[in-house]
């Protein structure tokens, strides 16, 4: 027999959850504030609890993805949970996940989840866990169903650490695609062609330069690679201009231009971009 698992939370991402651990043949019992949501989790299997107390009192192991932190303590408040191992997969901020680990006790982990509900359960998958490792070791095996489960630390805080910084890095790439697909458009050029031939080669290619600078963060400075950051920040001027020209809102561009400016203002000209991390930090 497998651990029965609870899942409290059955939005987008709780649902698929609950069905990666129901297809592992996990006896699952699910709760959701709304009842009746996510109907094709009955016919899987799933159990229907009627209270978070009563979801709780089901498994040995009680996974929560809610909507924010608030609705997290809101939902377990006054919950017994004695002799359960909480794992919460709703993203918090690193404060928010060291609370939460106060509050629910012995057995906790904090989670964070890089993927998308259609990823869970597949290989590109996986989640940042931190908190108690002998909570983690014992249900290492349950957590490798949901993706591949990382443990990055004792700190209950750690989990939404990293998962912070990956979706932190995440919004700028996707800001910096909106707004060069607003250019695009603005001038008529199909955005799905323009994609495909010259967008995401383009962002794949300049990927491999971020190995590179986490390398001179560790091991000091290389050398530019011929793209030192005075060349950088004088051309950067153009790409704000070019966008108020095109009727392009300039206001996802406009901080790293000042970032450059800065770092040139400050000495840095002659470096690489790796010098940036460094203004940032001083914040
Ligand atoms: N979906 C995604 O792409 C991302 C991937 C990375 C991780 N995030 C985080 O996962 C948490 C849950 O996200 P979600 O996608 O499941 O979100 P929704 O589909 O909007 O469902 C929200 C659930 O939260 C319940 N809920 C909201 N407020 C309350 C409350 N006051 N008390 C109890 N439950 C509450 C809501 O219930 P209902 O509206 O159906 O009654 C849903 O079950 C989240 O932290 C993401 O950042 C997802």
């Amino acid at each position: 027999m497998k651990t029965p698992v609870t899942v409290l939370g059955l939005g987008a991402m709780g649902t698929a959850l609950a069905r990666a651990l129901l297809a592992a043949g996990h006896p699952t019992t699910v709760w959701n504030r709304t009842p009746g949501r996510s109907p094709e989790l009955d016919e899987l299997g799933a159990t229907r609890a009627g209270t978070p107390a009563d979801a709780v009192a089901a498994s040995p192991l009680v996974i929560v993805c809610l909507l924010v932190d608030a609705t997290v303590r809101a939902t377990l408040d006054g919950v017994d949970l004695t002799g359960r191992t909480v794992v919460n997969l709703t993203n918090s901020t690193p404060e928010q996940s060291r609370t939460t680990a106060e509050r629910f006790g012995a057995s906790y982990l904090d989670g964070g989840i890089m993927a998308v509900p259609a990823m869970i359960g597949t290989p590109g998958a996986f989640i940042f866990y931190s908190g108690v490792p002998e909570a983690f070791e014992k249900y290492r095996a349950e957590l490798s169903v949901l993706a591949r489960p990382a443990y990055v630390g004792e700190d209950p805080g750690l989990a939404a650490l990293y998962d912070i910084a990956l979706l932190s890095a995440m919004y700028g790439m996707f800001g910096g695609a909106q707004h060069a697909l607003a250019l695009m458009a603005n001038a008529g050029v199909p955005a799905t062609a323009f994609t495909e031939q010259f967008l995401s080669p383009w962002l794949t290619a300049m990927l491999a330069s971020i190995p590179r600078m986490a390398g001179e963060l560790d091991n000091g400075p290389v050398d530019t690679a011929g793209s030192n950051l005075a060349m950088q920040a004088a051309a950067y001027e153009n790409l704000v201009t070019a966008a108020q020209t095109q009727g392009v809102d300039p206001r996802l561009l406009v901080p790293m231009g000042e970032l450059l400016a800065e770092a040139v203002a400050a000495g840095h000209g002659d470096e690489g971009l790796s010098a940036l991390v460094g203004l940032l930090r001083s914040a």
